[in-house]
Order: C-alpha cells, then sequence, then structure tokens
C-alpha cells in the first residue's frame, strides 16, 4: 500500500484528497493546524488508513516533530502533496497589510520548500512523486494579487524546478495550477462565508474533489509517465483582459 503526505487536508482540496486516495487503496498522513479536523478523518476512515499530523506548516520544529513521530507504517513517503496555502487581505499593494504579505510568503513558499527539502530522501528512495497545488495566479496576474500571485508563481516554478535537480532519480513531479475551487479558501481570503458565497454565486466552479480526482489519476499514472504541469479552470473563467487607465 502506497503511503502520500498532504498538507492542508482539514478543508477543501486537502481534504477531497484524502478522502480519494483512502478510498483507492491509499494510506495518507493528513496535515493542518485544526486537530479536531484531523481526528474527524481518521475516525471515518480508520487509523490504520489514516495518520493525522497536526502542525502549523510554518513551525519548523513542529514539522520536524511530525515527521520524527510517523508510525513505521507511514514513514515512508511515496507521494508528497504540496496542498496547505492561503490568500489573505488581497488588496492593492498600496493598501497592503505587512502581516498579511508575510502570512502567505511564510505559509506558501516557505513552508513548502522546508517541507519538500525534509521529504526528498525518502521520496528519491522510493521513486516517489510531488504534487504541488500552484495556481492561474501565478501565471496570470490580477489586481490585488500581489503577494498571493507572486508566492503561486514560485510555487509553479520551484515544482519545475524540482523535476530538473530530480532528473535520473525516478521521482515524478507535477505543478497542478487551478482557477476558482470552491473550498474555505475564499471565506480567508474575504474575510466572511457570506462574502465568498458571493464570490461563487453562479460562476458553477471547480470543486476540491475536482482537484483530488486530477490529484489521483496523476499520482497513478504509469511510472515512467510525468506531468510536468497542469492548468484548470472551471468553464465559467478565463484570462483577466488589460486595463487602460483614461485621463
Ligand atoms: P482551504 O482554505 O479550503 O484549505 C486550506 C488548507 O490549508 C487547510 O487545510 C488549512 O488547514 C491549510 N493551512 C493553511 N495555513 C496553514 C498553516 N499555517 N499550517 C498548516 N496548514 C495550513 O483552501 P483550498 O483547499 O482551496 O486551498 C488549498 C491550496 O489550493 C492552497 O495552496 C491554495 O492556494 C490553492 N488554490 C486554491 C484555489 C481556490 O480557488 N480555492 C485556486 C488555486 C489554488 P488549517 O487551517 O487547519 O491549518
Ligand atoms: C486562486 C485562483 O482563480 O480564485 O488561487 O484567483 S483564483
Amino acid at each position: 500500500m502506497k503511503t502520500a503526505f498532504i498538507t492542508g487536508a482539514t478543508a477543501g482540496i486537502g481534504e477531497a484528497t484524502v478522502r480519494t486516495l483512502v478510498a483507492n487503496g491509499w494510506r495518507c498522513v493528513a496535515t493542518g493546524r485544526r486537530e479536531e479536523r484531523l481526528d474527524a478523518l481518521v475516525g471515518e476512515l480508520g487509523k490504520d488508513r489514516v495518520h493525522a499530523a497536526c502542525f502549523d506548516v510554518r513551525d519548523r520544529e513542529g514539522m520536524d516533530a511530525a515527521i520524527a513521530g510517523l508510525p513505521d507504517e507511514f514513514a515512508g513517503v511515496d507521494l508528497l502533496v504540496n496542498n496547505a496555502g492561503l490568500a489573505q487581505g488581497l488588496s492593492p499593494a498600496q493598501d497592503a497589510n505587512l502581516d498579511d504579505w508575510q502570512t502567505m510568503i511564510d505559509t506558501n513558499v516557505t513552508a513548502m520548500v522546508v517541507l519538500t527539502r525534509k521529504l526528498l530522501p525518502t521520496l528519491i528512495e522510493r521513486r516517489g512523486a510531488i504534487i504541488a497545488i500552484g495556481s492561474v495566479a501565478g501565471n496570470y496576474v490580477y489586481p490585488g494579487g500581489n503577494v498571493y500571485a507572486g508566492s503561486k508563481a514560485f510555487a509553479n516554478h520551484f515544482t519545475l524546478a524540482l523535476r530538473a535537480d530530480l532528473h535520473g532519480t525516478g521521482v515524478r513531479v507535477t505543478s497542478i495550477e487551478p482557477g476558482m475551487v470552491e473550498t474555505e479558501f475564499t471565506v480567508v481570503r474575504t474575510g466572511s462565508q457570506e462574502a465568498s458565497d458571493d464570490l461563487y454565486r453562479g460562476a458553477d466552479p471547480m470543486t476540491g474533489q475536482d482537484i483530488a480526482d486530477t490529484i489521483h489519476w496523476i499520482a497513478e499514472l504509469p511510472p515512467h509517465l510525468n506531468i510536468n504541469r497542469i492548468e484548470l479552470m472551471p468553464v465559467s473563467q478565463d484570462f483577466a483582459g488589460f486595463r487602460v487607465a483614461r485621463s
């Protein structure tokens, strides 16, 4: 049985990924800060299939303790899903709150590279795979995206760069770059459930399950095949147009 290590498994894409992989015969290490949600997943899916690792990805000591504390059957990681992330306080750069910017850099960039570095030895030993959840925001900028967009451009490119470094190891590396997915992401981004509901209204967005199914498909491709990057959007969404400010 293969083991996946999935960050951000308490909600949205990460939670759907745990459910999908477990339903397809995988074991999962499910991580996040909300312990009660991790415990509920273990209760529902079984402790032989899901191990809860509760830590803040920005806390290196917590991350080390979580990795060191993996039970033997979960310690050999075959798939790392770098998913935990957030957009916080998206506003024009000139109005931005520096703490929001720092939180996004620490979570979306620093934590991802630290965790990846720590799990690379086991991933190489097992000829495993890395799948990162970047974003279309890393490919097309939009007003207010600033540091979130920058952090996701980093995620998209760091993941492609890993592919180059891991050449010859047999480790597969994929950058998944989604557009609008209906999850708690927008509650965090806007600060309220109501504003989040407004953003999704009538948009027929993608679901966490859509992305989880994509992750599962990529994870189970034959070992000689690598999807380098894949960008997904709901049909209702397309690219931002150029704007002209007229005098
Ligand atoms: P959710 O808000 O539903 O889930 C985010 C997950 O990240 C939660 O499980 C949360 O866990 C975890 N997380 C956030 N901060 C931390 C932290 N400091 N330590 C540990 N875990 C953390 O959002 P999504 O499922 O939508 O987001 C998942 C990824 O997908 C993100 O990287 C996001 O940027 C990306 N993405 C999302 C899109 C969308 O439209 N929804 C589009 C493109 C990309 P907890 O709070 O329990 O710690
Ligand atoms: C966020 C993508 O399309 O919601 O990562 O701005 S989108």
